[in-house]
């Protein structure tokens, strides 16, 4: 039996337009990055809710350029704000639904961005604590140039970022001509107020 043609690009050393390349610390890489990001957790007493975050947040690179993301902490993915996944167009029109899958501690994700414009990326498990980021390809074009909340429209199927989400990717360092000037945002850029849990945990009754 011939494996199906997925299960043969994913088998590949290939960076998949779609999956990526999922990677541990002491292989050799397909592709040398261009570009890191870290993928991180930070406490905040008192507050039982830790950061959650991209570092850096906001990253303009070049069309074709390959970025590292590194697991500087336990279960995080990196997932495209595509309408396949039930998310408002939030990376390019043409750009496929990319995302890796959870990953764990020491190991990474390759993945290249070749569609020019502003993408906007989250972690899934962590996206409503504010777990996104932003990565301006070549210009801050498409529509994820559009403030979180206005167009392009949720529908029924679709939904915006939300909760803390919305608030770091409307945060005046994360506009795509910022990143643009910047080249790069850390998370230490943005505003407290743009960190803020807007979920709380359920109290145990005593
Ligand atoms: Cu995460």
């Amino acid at each position: 039996m011939s494996p199906t043609s997925t299960q043969q690009q994913m088998d590949s050393q290939e960076i998949h337009p779609r999956f990526g390349y999922i990677g541990t610390g002491d292989d050799s890489p397909p592709v040398e990055p261009d570009h890191t990001i870290n993928l991180a957790i930070k406490p905040r007493d008192p507050v039982p809710i830790p950061e959650f975050y991209f570092e850096p947040t906001g990253l303009a690179i070049e069309p074709g350029d390959t970025v590292r993301f590194n697991l500087a902490s336990p279960h995080h993915n990196v997932n495209a704000y595509h309408p396949a996944f039930g998310y408002t167009q939030r990376v390019p029109t043409d750009a496929p639904p990319y995302s890796s899958p959870i990953l764990g501690v020491g190991e990474y994700w390759l993945y290249t961005f070749e569609t020019e414009g502003v993408h906007n990326i989250m972690c899934a498990p962590h996206e409503l604590f504010g777990m996104v980021g932003s990565i301006v390809v070549g210009s801050p074009t498409g529509p994820a140039a559009n403030p979180v909340g206005e167009a392009p429209a949720p529908s029924e199927q679709s939904r915006p970022p939300e909760f803390t989400a919305g608030l770091v990717l409307s945060d005046p360092a994360m506009t795509p001509e910022n990143i643009a000037d910047q080249g790069s945002v850390s998370w230490t850029d943005l505003a407290p107020e743009s960190k803020r849990p807007l979920l709380t945990p359920v109290q145990e009754e005593g």
